[in-house]
Protein backbone atom coordinates (compact mmCIF):
# COMPACT_ATOMS: atom_id res chain seq x y z
CA UNK A 1 0.00 0.00 0.00
CA UNK A 2 1.29 3.08 -0.74
CA UNK A 3 2.07 5.90 2.21
CA UNK A 4 0.70 9.38 2.63
CA UNK A 5 4.41 10.54 1.51
CA UNK A 6 4.54 8.23 -1.83
CA UNK A 7 0.69 9.57 -2.08
CA UNK A 8 2.13 13.35 -2.00
CA UNK A 9 5.00 12.76 -4.14
CA UNK A 10 2.14 10.88 -6.56
CA UNK A 11 -0.14 14.22 -6.78
CA UNK A 12 2.72 16.53 -7.30
CA UNK A 13 4.14 14.97 -9.84
CA UNK A 14 0.63 14.70 -11.66
CA UNK A 15 0.01 18.19 -11.51
CA UNK A 16 2.07 20.41 -13.54
CA UNK A 17 0.27 23.79 -11.65
CA UNK A 18 0.73 24.54 -7.97
CA UNK A 19 -1.56 22.04 -5.55
CA UNK A 20 -3.31 23.42 -2.66
CA UNK A 21 -2.58 21.89 1.08
CA UNK A 22 -6.64 21.78 1.45
CA UNK A 23 -6.47 19.73 -1.98
CA UNK A 24 -3.77 17.71 -0.70
CA UNK A 25 -5.55 16.66 2.16
CA UNK A 26 -8.69 15.82 1.02
CA UNK A 27 -7.33 13.83 -1.32
CA UNK A 28 -5.57 11.91 1.24
CA UNK A 29 -7.97 11.65 4.23
CA UNK A 30 -5.10 13.55 6.51
CA UNK A 31 -4.84 17.00 7.84
CA UNK A 32 -3.23 20.01 6.15
CA UNK A 33 -0.87 20.61 9.15
CA UNK A 34 0.25 16.26 8.43
CA UNK A 35 0.61 17.56 4.90
CA UNK A 36 2.75 20.02 5.72
CA UNK A 37 5.05 17.84 7.98
CA UNK A 38 5.28 15.23 5.18
CA UNK A 39 6.06 18.21 2.49
CA UNK A 40 9.03 19.59 5.27
CA UNK A 41 10.93 15.57 5.36
CA UNK A 42 10.67 15.03 1.90
CA UNK A 43 12.55 18.75 0.97
CA UNK A 44 14.88 17.12 4.26
CA UNK A 45 15.51 14.64 1.71
CA UNK A 46 16.37 16.59 -1.04
CA UNK A 47 13.22 16.94 -2.96
CA UNK A 48 13.17 20.73 -4.23
CA UNK A 49 9.25 21.50 -3.49
CA UNK A 50 8.49 24.76 -3.63
CA UNK A 51 5.50 26.34 -0.84
CA UNK A 52 3.56 29.49 -2.13
CA UNK A 53 1.27 30.89 0.41
CA UNK A 54 -2.68 31.00 -1.13
CA UNK A 55 -1.37 28.65 -3.95
CA UNK A 56 0.26 25.67 -2.40
CA UNK A 57 2.79 23.31 -3.44
CA UNK A 58 4.58 22.70 -6.41
CA UNK A 59 7.56 20.24 -7.35
CA UNK A 60 10.43 22.00 -8.91
CA UNK A 61 12.87 18.57 -8.72
CA UNK A 62 13.61 15.41 -7.21
CA UNK A 63 16.73 13.65 -6.25
CA UNK A 64 18.44 10.61 -7.93
CA UNK A 65 17.03 8.07 -4.59
CA UNK A 66 15.38 4.51 -4.94
CA UNK A 67 14.28 4.86 -1.67
CA UNK A 68 10.72 3.05 -1.61
CA UNK A 69 8.26 6.31 -1.33
CA UNK A 70 9.76 7.33 -4.45
CA UNK A 71 9.67 4.46 -6.70
CA UNK A 72 6.26 3.72 -5.18
CA UNK A 73 4.64 6.76 -6.26
CA UNK A 74 5.93 6.09 -9.79
CA UNK A 75 4.50 2.54 -10.09
CA UNK A 76 1.67 1.45 -12.16
CA UNK A 77 1.81 -2.24 -12.24
CA UNK A 78 -1.35 -3.77 -11.21
CA UNK A 79 0.12 -6.50 -8.62
CA UNK A 80 4.19 -6.59 -9.04
CA UNK A 81 6.25 -4.29 -6.49
CA UNK A 82 3.31 -3.10 -4.53
CA UNK A 83 5.02 -4.44 -1.41
CA UNK A 84 9.03 -2.26 -2.42
CA UNK A 85 11.96 -2.60 0.64
CA UNK A 86 14.37 -1.05 0.30
CA UNK A 87 18.28 -0.74 1.40
CA UNK A 88 20.95 1.63 1.17
CA UNK A 89 23.10 -1.01 1.52
CA UNK A 90 22.79 -4.47 1.40
CA UNK A 91 24.81 -8.33 1.07
CA UNK A 92 22.58 -9.20 -2.15
CA UNK A 93 18.82 -8.36 -2.90
CA UNK A 94 18.46 -11.81 -4.12
CA UNK A 95 19.58 -13.02 -0.82
CA UNK A 96 16.54 -11.29 0.59
CA UNK A 97 14.19 -12.10 -1.31
CA UNK A 98 15.53 -16.05 -0.52
CA UNK A 99 15.04 -15.53 3.35
CA UNK A 100 11.59 -13.77 2.97
CA UNK A 101 10.26 -16.60 1.00
CA UNK A 102 11.88 -19.42 3.02
CA UNK A 103 9.19 -17.60 5.88
CA UNK A 104 6.61 -17.61 3.29
CA UNK A 105 6.24 -14.03 2.11
CA UNK A 106 3.84 -13.66 -0.63
CA UNK A 107 4.74 -13.12 -4.61
CA UNK A 108 4.93 -9.51 -5.80
CA UNK A 109 7.76 -8.53 -3.00
CA UNK A 110 10.22 -6.13 -4.93
CA UNK A 111 13.72 -5.87 -3.31
CA UNK A 112 15.93 -2.57 -4.39
CA UNK A 113 19.00 -1.77 -2.97
CA UNK A 114 21.49 1.30 -3.51
CA UNK A 115 24.57 -0.72 -3.22
CA UNK A 116 25.44 -4.48 -2.55
CA UNK A 117 28.28 -5.87 -1.05
CA UNK A 118 28.33 -9.34 -2.46
CA UNK A 119 26.35 -9.49 -5.48
CA UNK A 120 26.27 -12.30 -7.85
CA UNK A 121 25.92 -13.06 -10.84
CA UNK A 122 24.89 -16.49 -12.81
CA UNK A 123 27.28 -19.48 -12.47
CA UNK A 124 28.96 -18.05 -9.31
CA UNK A 125 30.52 -15.52 -10.68
CA UNK A 126 30.11 -12.30 -8.60
CA UNK A 127 28.14 -8.69 -9.91
CA UNK A 128 29.45 -5.43 -9.07
CA UNK A 129 26.88 -2.82 -7.44
CA UNK A 130 28.45 0.86 -6.67
CA UNK A 131 26.89 2.82 -4.23
CA UNK A 132 23.84 5.32 -4.96
CA UNK A 133 24.43 4.94 -8.55
CA UNK A 134 22.89 1.60 -10.05
CA UNK A 135 20.40 -0.30 -9.70
CA UNK A 136 20.07 -3.56 -7.98
CA UNK A 137 16.20 -5.15 -7.58
CA UNK A 138 14.89 -8.48 -7.07
CA UNK A 139 11.44 -9.74 -7.49
CA UNK A 140 9.78 -12.37 -5.55
CA UNK A 141 7.13 -15.02 -8.15
CA UNK A 142 5.41 -18.20 -7.31
CA UNK A 143 4.65 -19.22 -10.77
CA UNK A 144 2.83 -22.70 -11.09
CA UNK A 145 4.80 -23.86 -13.81
CA UNK A 146 7.66 -26.72 -14.38
CA UNK A 147 10.67 -26.55 -12.95
CA UNK A 148 12.60 -26.87 -16.74
CA UNK A 149 10.45 -23.57 -17.69
CA UNK A 150 11.64 -21.35 -15.05
CA UNK A 151 14.91 -20.16 -17.06
CA UNK A 152 12.80 -18.16 -19.15
CA UNK A 153 11.82 -15.75 -16.93
CA UNK A 154 15.21 -14.68 -16.71
CA UNK A 155 14.72 -13.69 -20.90
CA UNK A 156 11.25 -12.08 -20.23
CA UNK A 157 13.25 -9.63 -17.73
CA UNK A 158 15.75 -9.49 -20.17
CA UNK A 159 13.30 -8.26 -22.72
CA UNK A 160 11.09 -6.05 -20.17
CA UNK A 161 14.45 -3.47 -19.58
CA UNK A 162 15.80 -3.33 -22.91
CA UNK A 163 11.55 -2.44 -23.57
CA UNK A 164 12.08 -0.35 -20.50
CA UNK A 165 15.05 1.32 -21.83
CA UNK A 166 13.67 1.66 -25.13
CA UNK A 167 10.73 3.91 -24.08
CA UNK A 168 12.40 6.17 -21.92
CA UNK A 169 16.04 7.13 -23.48
CA UNK A 170 15.03 6.80 -27.34
CA UNK A 171 18.74 7.90 -28.18
CA UNK A 172 20.23 4.66 -26.33
CA UNK A 173 20.97 1.66 -28.71
CA UNK A 174 20.01 -1.08 -26.37
CA UNK A 175 19.63 -4.84 -27.23
CA UNK A 176 19.77 -7.96 -25.68
CA UNK A 177 22.52 -10.87 -25.70
CA UNK A 178 20.83 -13.92 -24.79
CA UNK A 179 19.66 -14.98 -22.68
CA UNK A 180 19.85 -12.36 -20.44
CA UNK A 181 22.02 -9.10 -20.45
CA UNK A 182 20.95 -5.63 -21.90
CA UNK A 183 23.82 -4.30 -23.92
CA UNK A 184 24.80 -0.92 -25.71
CA UNK A 185 27.67 -0.40 -28.62
CA UNK A 186 28.84 -4.00 -27.57
CA UNK A 187 29.12 -3.76 -24.16
CA UNK A 188 26.74 -4.89 -20.99
CA UNK A 189 24.81 -2.57 -19.06
CA UNK A 190 22.50 -4.91 -17.12
CA UNK A 191 22.02 -8.58 -16.02
CA UNK A 192 19.67 -11.02 -14.57
CA UNK A 193 19.89 -13.44 -12.63
CA UNK A 194 17.04 -15.97 -11.67
CA UNK A 195 16.95 -18.62 -8.48
CA UNK A 196 14.74 -21.08 -7.79
CA UNK A 197 14.14 -23.08 -4.87
CA UNK A 198 11.73 -26.52 -5.94
CA UNK A 199 10.15 -29.34 -3.74
CA UNK A 200 10.38 -32.55 -5.77
CA UNK A 201 9.03 -31.45 -9.35
CA UNK A 202 7.19 -28.59 -8.15
CA UNK A 203 8.80 -24.57 -8.10
CA UNK A 204 8.18 -23.29 -4.36
CA UNK A 205 9.41 -19.66 -5.52
CA UNK A 206 11.90 -17.83 -7.43
CA UNK A 207 14.08 -14.68 -7.55
CA UNK A 208 14.51 -12.85 -10.49
CA UNK A 209 17.53 -10.40 -9.48
CA UNK A 210 18.54 -7.45 -11.82
CA UNK A 211 21.40 -5.05 -11.81
CA UNK A 212 21.58 -2.12 -14.34
CA UNK A 213 24.34 0.21 -14.64
CA UNK A 214 22.52 3.41 -14.98
CA UNK A 215 24.91 6.34 -13.08
CA UNK A 216 27.85 4.26 -12.67
CA UNK A 217 30.95 5.60 -14.32
CA UNK A 218 33.98 3.88 -13.42
CA UNK A 219 34.03 -0.18 -13.11
CA UNK A 220 36.15 -2.32 -11.45
CA UNK A 221 39.46 -3.22 -14.32
CA UNK A 222 38.50 -6.72 -14.95
CA UNK A 223 35.16 -5.70 -16.57
CA UNK A 224 36.47 -2.09 -17.96
CA UNK A 225 36.35 -3.19 -21.37
CA UNK A 226 32.71 -5.33 -21.55
CA UNK A 227 30.75 -3.00 -18.79
CA UNK A 228 29.28 0.74 -19.23
CA UNK A 229 26.26 2.35 -18.29
CA UNK A 230 22.95 4.35 -19.14
CA UNK A 231 24.67 7.45 -18.42
CA UNK A 232 28.03 7.07 -20.06
CA UNK A 233 26.40 6.34 -23.11
CA UNK A 234 23.95 9.34 -22.78
CA UNK A 235 26.39 12.03 -21.89
CA UNK A 236 24.09 12.50 -18.81
CA UNK A 237 22.32 10.80 -15.57
CA UNK A 238 19.23 9.29 -15.81
CA UNK A 239 15.91 9.00 -12.96
CA UNK A 240 16.84 5.25 -11.35
CA UNK A 241 13.61 5.25 -9.36
CA UNK A 242 11.63 6.35 -13.43
CA UNK A 243 13.78 3.22 -14.78
CA UNK A 244 12.53 0.55 -12.43
CA UNK A 245 8.86 1.99 -12.74
CA UNK A 246 8.76 1.49 -16.27
CA UNK A 247 10.91 -2.22 -16.29
CA UNK A 248 8.55 -3.46 -13.64
CA UNK A 249 5.32 -2.40 -15.79
CA UNK A 250 6.94 -4.11 -18.76
CA UNK A 251 7.88 -6.94 -17.05
CA UNK A 252 4.15 -7.52 -15.66
CA UNK A 253 2.42 -7.49 -18.84
CA UNK A 254 5.24 -9.66 -20.53
CA UNK A 255 5.14 -11.85 -17.19
CA UNK A 256 1.16 -12.50 -17.83
CA UNK A 257 1.72 -13.18 -21.44
CA UNK A 258 4.13 -15.52 -20.01
CA UNK A 259 1.65 -17.49 -18.04
CA UNK A 260 -1.25 -17.67 -20.19
CA UNK A 261 0.63 -19.88 -22.89
CA UNK A 262 3.62 -20.82 -20.10
CA UNK A 263 6.16 -20.18 -23.04
CA UNK A 264 7.49 -17.14 -25.06
CA UNK A 265 5.19 -18.19 -28.11
CA UNK A 266 3.53 -14.37 -27.35
CA UNK A 267 7.00 -13.05 -26.61
CA UNK A 268 10.03 -14.18 -29.15
CA UNK A 269 8.45 -12.57 -31.97
CA UNK A 270 9.85 -8.90 -29.79
CA UNK A 271 12.44 -10.63 -28.76
CA UNK A 272 14.15 -11.51 -31.39
CA UNK A 273 13.49 -8.46 -33.12
CA UNK A 274 15.80 -6.96 -29.74
CA UNK A 275 18.08 -9.78 -30.23
CA UNK A 276 21.86 -8.46 -30.78
CA UNK A 277 23.20 -11.88 -31.41
CA UNK A 278 21.07 -12.50 -34.34
CA UNK A 279 22.51 -13.40 -37.64
CA UNK A 280 25.71 -13.40 -35.95
CA UNK A 281 28.30 -15.93 -35.02
CA UNK A 282 28.28 -16.84 -31.87
CA UNK A 283 30.84 -19.96 -29.71
CA UNK A 284 28.72 -21.54 -27.70
CA UNK A 285 30.77 -22.98 -24.49
CA UNK A 286 28.86 -25.85 -22.90
CA UNK A 287 30.81 -28.04 -20.90
CA UNK A 288 32.66 -31.06 -23.24
CA UNK A 289 30.87 -29.80 -26.20
CA UNK A 290 31.96 -26.52 -27.53
CA UNK A 291 31.39 -25.23 -31.27
CA UNK A 292 30.84 -22.21 -33.28
CA UNK A 293 27.80 -21.20 -35.10
CA UNK A 294 25.72 -18.93 -36.44
CA UNK A 295 22.41 -17.53 -33.93
CA UNK A 296 19.30 -17.60 -35.66
CA UNK A 297 16.91 -16.54 -32.66
CA UNK A 298 15.36 -18.14 -29.85
CA UNK A 299 12.13 -20.86 -29.95
CA UNK A 300 9.20 -20.30 -27.89
CA UNK A 301 11.14 -22.31 -25.36
CA UNK A 302 13.68 -19.78 -25.31
CA UNK A 303 16.47 -21.57 -26.53
CA UNK A 304 19.32 -20.01 -28.69
CA UNK A 305 19.33 -21.77 -32.13
CA UNK A 306 22.40 -22.10 -33.67
CA UNK A 307 23.30 -22.89 -37.11
CA UNK A 308 26.21 -25.04 -37.12
CA UNK A 309 29.07 -25.13 -39.72
CA UNK A 310 28.10 -28.39 -41.37
CA UNK A 311 24.43 -27.12 -41.13
CA UNK A 312 22.59 -28.51 -38.47
CA UNK A 313 20.65 -26.59 -36.04
CA UNK A 314 21.38 -27.04 -32.68
CA UNK A 315 19.01 -25.39 -29.71
CA UNK A 316 20.85 -24.46 -26.21
CA UNK A 317 19.18 -24.29 -23.45
CA UNK A 318 19.92 -21.19 -21.53
CA UNK A 319 19.88 -22.43 -17.76
CA UNK A 320 23.27 -24.19 -18.51
CA UNK A 321 25.21 -22.88 -21.11
CA UNK A 322 26.93 -19.80 -22.37
CA UNK A 323 27.91 -17.85 -25.86
CA UNK A 324 30.19 -15.60 -26.68
CA UNK A 325 30.56 -13.75 -29.62
CA UNK A 326 33.03 -14.89 -31.62
CA UNK A 327 34.28 -11.01 -33.04
CA UNK A 328 33.67 -9.73 -29.77
CA UNK A 329 31.42 -10.05 -26.78
CA UNK A 330 28.16 -10.09 -28.47
C1 LIG B 1 24.52 -11.66 -14.64
O1 LIG B 1 25.38 -12.71 -14.49
O2 LIG B 1 24.59 -10.85 -15.53
C2 LIG B 1 23.47 -11.57 -13.54
C3 LIG B 1 23.68 -10.39 -12.65
C4 LIG B 1 22.57 -10.26 -11.65
C5 LIG B 1 22.84 -9.19 -10.64
C6 LIG B 1 21.61 -8.91 -9.81
S1 LIG B 1 21.80 -7.46 -8.87
C7 LIG B 1 20.39 -7.81 -7.96
C8 LIG B 1 20.43 -9.29 -7.69
N1 LIG B 1 21.21 -9.60 -6.51
C9 LIG B 1 22.30 -10.34 -6.79
O3 LIG B 1 23.13 -10.74 -5.96
N2 LIG B 1 22.33 -10.57 -8.12
C10 LIG B 1 21.20 -9.98 -8.81
P1 LIG B 1 26.44 -13.17 -15.57
O4 LIG B 1 25.80 -13.28 -16.90
O5 LIG B 1 27.04 -14.37 -14.95
O6 LIG B 1 27.44 -12.00 -15.61
C11 LIG B 1 28.37 -11.81 -14.58
C12 LIG B 1 29.62 -11.21 -15.19
O7 LIG B 1 29.34 -9.88 -15.61
C13 LIG B 1 30.78 -11.11 -14.22
O8 LIG B 1 31.57 -12.25 -14.26
C14 LIG B 1 31.55 -9.89 -14.75
O9 LIG B 1 32.38 -10.27 -15.80
C15 LIG B 1 30.45 -9.04 -15.35
N3 LIG B 1 29.99 -7.98 -14.45
C16 LIG B 1 30.00 -7.92 -13.09
N4 LIG B 1 29.45 -6.79 -12.66
C17 LIG B 1 29.10 -6.08 -13.76
C18 LIG B 1 28.47 -4.83 -13.97
N5 LIG B 1 28.09 -4.05 -12.95
N6 LIG B 1 28.26 -4.44 -15.25
C19 LIG B 1 28.61 -5.21 -16.30
N7 LIG B 1 29.21 -6.40 -16.16
C20 LIG B 1 29.43 -6.85 -14.91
Amino acid sequence: MPDIKSEILTALRQSRNYISGQDLSEQLHVSRTAVWKHIQKLQEEGYDIEAVPNRGYRMISCPDTIASGEVVSRMTTRWIGKDIRYFAQIDSTNQYIKRIAEEGAPEGILAIADEQTAGRGRLGRSWSTPPKTAVAMSLLLRPTIPVERISMVTLIMGLAISQGCRELYPALDVGIKWPNDAVVNGKKISGTLTEMSTDMESVLYIVVGTGINVNVKTFPEEIRETATSIALELGEDQNRAQLIAVIMKHFEDDYERFLKTQDLSLLMDEYNRQLLNKGRKVRVLQPGHEYTGEALGINKMGDLLVKKEEGTVEAVYAGEVSVRGVYGYV
